[in-house]
Order: C-alpha cells, then structure tokens, then sequence
C-alpha cells in the first residue's frame, strides 16, 4: 500500500459535512451485541439474530447526523405490534451488557434503533457503564465507546439530532437491544420482523484535526494539523497503550490518550496548520500509535496508525 498524499491544509474554522452514506437497511434481528464479534450471540436464550450493520466511521469525524428512517420492526413474531424507529411502548427496556458492550435502559420505549461506536479492536469486558435513556428527545449525545445509543429517527423537534463520535471509534454498528421481555441479557432476536431503512446518514468533520500519513518502519512519515488557532502553540501527542483521559493542564484540555508522550510542538501558520515530517524507527513495525494534537482550550481527533 502506498502513502496516502498529504492532505492539502484547510482553511481555519472550516466546517466540512461529507456527503451523507448510501441507505443502509436494518434488518429487525440485528443484533448490537455482535457489535465488532464475529457472530451475534444470545446469552438470554431466543436466538441470536443477525450480525448489526457496521458503517466505517472517518478518523476525522467529529458527529454525525441521520437524514430520516423509515421503516417498521416487531420484537415478537409476525402477529405482534409493530413500531417505528423511535420505538414502541409496550416495555422498559433494561438489556444488560455482554461480551464488551454495554447495558441500555429506555423507560417506557423497547425496539428502537440504537447505535454504538467501536474501535479497531473486538470489544472484550470488561463493557464500560450502560447509558439509560427517559428524554429521547435530546438535541445532543456524546456516548463512550462500546456504549450503545439510542438513535430513533434521528430527529427531535423538527431538528437533526447530533451524535458525537468519541476518540478512537472507527466503526459504527446499528441494530436494536433485546431480550425476554427487553429486560436481561441479549437474547430473544429470532422472532424479530421488519426493517428499517436509514437514509442520509452523514458524519460532519472536526475543523481541528490531526492527520496521519500512513507509518511504515524506517521510512518518513508526516503529521498535520489543520483548524488551529493561527500562530497558535500546537502540541503533537501519541500513545503507545491506547485511549484513555489525561489530563494537561499547561493547556487546560484533556487529551483522549493513555500515557501520552509529547512527539512534536511547534507554533501554527497564519492559518492554524502545521506539519512536521518524521522517521519512523525500524524496530517499530507492528506497534500501534495513537496520536492527538492540542492547542490551548482545544483538542484534535485522534488517530491510530499500525506501523507496517
Ligand atoms: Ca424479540
């Protein structure tokens, strides 16, 4: 594989909305405790339904919105009540975790469409603390990794509803929460009917971003950073452990990384963009970076680079 060319500087502040994704069709038995395994599973007994849809999620993203879904889904064979994306009202819902994926709780609301954001690895337990949701009609979400989401349809007082992408997802996976009477663990997926289809699904860019070529050991490799404040200090940070929270005070941020080192500083040009060209080290092939950048008040995406 190539290096990927650079990625010309952008200009400060500015806001990019990538074209939003093809339809994507969710099937009533989509599983989101399969979410990044290789086959669904049903702990609660019932059947285990169908693998989630996975969207690939852009390193740069910052949220994402939903156009609209149509469609109608029934959690129990095909003489049960039917409901849309935002769900229907006939249980609470309380799944609990499993196999890396976290719990969700809905009061009054079973079978809506969920999401959760995972990174390149499988998720492992231990599954971090479930979200329970009572207002679904929140303008703004910021879940954690492995932390399924409701989504419904994506909308709430007649506005898009923004989904913020946490540090180091790269997958998106959409499917519902179920099991015996949606409240125990995953199960109860084979008598699901229905879809639903997802239209105009778009993920919208961080105007501050860091970007990664592609590392190959013993040979250059380049960071940059776009959507700064102009000449302001930008810090070039990467862990070798994973995403984690740290703190840094000297620039009252907190980075999205574990034991991050400090790679690169320097200040940005007059439009807040910086690059800085490096050696990968032989003896790093196979290693996985994870790099953030940061100004004062302010942090990047971050990126993962597996050195090749
Ligand atoms: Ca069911």
């Amino acid at each position: 594989m190539a290096p990927s060319p650079l990625i010309p500087a952008l200009g400060a502040a500015l806001l990019l909305v990538a074209a939003p994704l093809s339809a994507q069709t969710v099937d009533g038995r989509a599983n989101i405790y399969g979410s990044g395994h290789a086959a669904p599973e049903d702990p609660g007994g019932g059947g285990p339904g169908l693998l989630p849809v996975e969207v690939a999620v852009p390193e740069d993203a910052g949220w994402f919105t939903v156009g609209g879904v149509t469609g109608q889904v029934g959690c129990c064979g095909p003489n049960g009540a039917m409901n849309g994306a935002d769900g229907g009202s006939l249980y609470n819902t309380g799944v609990q975790a499993w196999d890396g994926i976290a719990s969700i709780g809905g009061t009054g609301r079973q079978m809506f469409l969920v999401g959760v954001f995972v990174g390149p690895d499988e998720p492992a337990d231990p599954a971090p603390t479930g979200l329970s949701f009572s207002n679904y009609d929140f303008a703004e979400l910021s879940p954690a990794l492995r932390q399924p989401f409701f989504i419904g349809d994506g909308q709430a007082a007649g506005a898009q509803q923004i989904f913020h992408v946490p540090p180091g997802a790269t997958r998106l996976f959409l499917g519902f929460a179920d099991s015996f009477s949606f409240n125990g663990l995953p199960g109860y997926y084979d008598d699901n009917v229905g879809s639903l289809t997802v239209s105009g699904l778009a993920f919208a860019t961080r105007p501050y971003r860091v970007d990664v070529s592609t590392l190959v050991a013993g040979q250059q490799g380049t960071a940059t950073v776009t959507g700064g404040t102009p000449s302001a200090l930008q810090a070039v940070t990467y862990s070798l452990v994973g995403i984690g929270s740290t703190s840094v005070p000297a620039l009252g941020v907190d980075l999205a990384l574990e034991a991050p080192r400090l790679a690169f500083k320097g200040a940005a040009d007059g439009s807040g963009a910086r690059s800085w060209n490096f050696q990968v080290p032989a003896s790093a092939v196979g290693r996985t970076l994870y790099i953030q950048a940061a100004e004062a008040g302010a942090t990047t995406n971050v990126v993962i680079r597996q050195i090749q």
